[in-house]
């Protein structure tokens, strides 16, 4: 069996103020051309395919253009979709119907039977004669449809998994199983603005076991995890942080139980992402920087202030009048973080979520208020937050 695998096309994202439509179209041409040259199997698409759980008019005219452009592209190709975390499952799923009759499986939730368990058939799409592909679309870690009457909670996830794998059966056939979710030890750059406290990760053996590739979405990044484990990364950066190259998966893999093998197509960004200078310099320096960019050069730009001092109120003014006649889209000022210098040795390490139950609140915004502005909070402030606290205990 063959597949392309992909996730989070996140359409409708606007970058900063700007509309990225025709970044996603000229993606879509590039992936209809996979489909064309590689004739592969199966689509996978591991969700995010919307920014928004509520996406803009044009988000969803893309979408419905995009697909039926990769279906028409490649006809024999059985294209499946599943729901991320940024998009709403259930709306996804009111088209289910619409999207079958071209040959597309789009999954967006569970359809759940009155005993509140599932048929997890509901999941598998059979490629005939080549294999099967397991659509699991994202659900939150304490939400995971239940397999059987009787299960704890915390067995949900595992017991979801192992019914989707289990219902396959073994037919000699390939299984490729689908997931959206951050697993342990994936690279999480370009997701830096997650919470305090990062973002959770599954192990990777709640997914369990029996399938021959994982499709995972959710992490941007590109990403092996093991021989069988793979993140496609998203097509497009969707931040600053994300400035690496962009890829699609060809997976082939040769019969059951085989060890995939995996080829990466560079999806080439119509316009790229680029902080100047790279690592930040004093406003005067980082502006002049802005003034030597190509006046062709369409990327999206920050520019990355390093100093001590306050920046100048009107240094994005300064800035749009030095790109002004530039084909570039700027689009802010960021000030570089001044290196963590822990100021309270006192103050407890937070490395697990659970960590956050152990330790006082204000010790945790103390620490928080360090990472981000280098100094340590004054007494006022200090103050202040503690009788915030109590208001809210309250
Ligand atoms: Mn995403």
């Amino acid at each position: 069996m063959r597949i392309v695998h992909t996730s989070d096309w996140h359409l409708g994202q606007n970058f900063y103020r700007f509309d990225r439509e025709e970044e996603h179209l000229c993606f879509f041409e590039q992936l209809a051309e996979v489909l064309r040259r590689e004739r592969p199997d199966a689509l996978v698409v591991s969700g995010d395919v919307f920014h928004n759980s509520a996406p803009s008019i044009s988000a969803q005219r893309l979408f419905v253009e995009g697909v039926m452009m990769l279906a028409d592209s490649s006809p024999e190709t059985t294209i499946v979709i599943t729901a991320g975390n940024h998009d709403s499952g259930s709306r996804l799923d009111a088209e289910r119907l619409l999207w079958r009759r071209l040959g597309v499986h789009v999954v967006g939730g569970c359809q759940r039977l009155p005993d509140g368990t599932f048929d997890p058939n509901q999941f598998v799409v059979e490629i005939s004669g080549k294999g099967y592909i397991i659509a699991a679309p994202y659900f939150h870690t304490s939400n995971y449809p239940l397999a059987s009457a009787d299960m704890d909670r915390e067995d949900r996830q595992r017991g979801f998994f192992d019914a989707l794998l289990g219902s396959v059966g073994d037919t000699g056939l390939p299984v490729v199983m689908m997931a959206h979710l951050a697993v342990a030890g994936c690279d999480t750059l370009g997701h830096e603005d997650e919470p305090v406290g990062g973002m959770l990760k599954e192990n990777l053996s709640e997914l369990g076991e029996g399938y021959d590739y994982l499709a995972l979405g959710h992490i941007h990044r590109p990403q092996q995890i093991n021989p069988r484990v793979y993140y496609s990364g998203s097509p497009l950066p969707l931040s600053f942080s994300e400035a690496y190259s962009h890829f699609v998966n060809i997976v082939e893999i040769a019969e059951r139980g085989a060890l995939p093998t995996v080829e990466q197509v560079e999806i080439v960004p119509q316009r790229r992402v680029k902080t100047v200078p790279q690592g930040g310099a004093p406003l005067q320096e980082a502006l002049d920087s802005l003034g030597d960019l190509d006046d062709a050069d369409d990327s999206y730009i920050r520019v990355l202030v390093d100093q001590e001092d306050v920046i100048a109120a009107d240094a994005e003014d300064r800035a749009r009048k030095i790109v002004d006649g530039k084909a570039c889209r700027f689009c802010e000022i960021r000030r570089k973080p001044r290196k963590y210098v822990p100021k309270n040795g006192d103050l407890p390490e937070i490395t697990e979520i659970e960590d956050f139950t152990q330790i006082k609140p204000i010790d945790i915004v103390r620490r928080s208020y360090e990472r981000k502005t280098g100094t340590a909070m004054n007494d006022l402030l200090i103050e202040m937050m503690n009788r915030a606290i109590e208001l809210a205990e309250e």
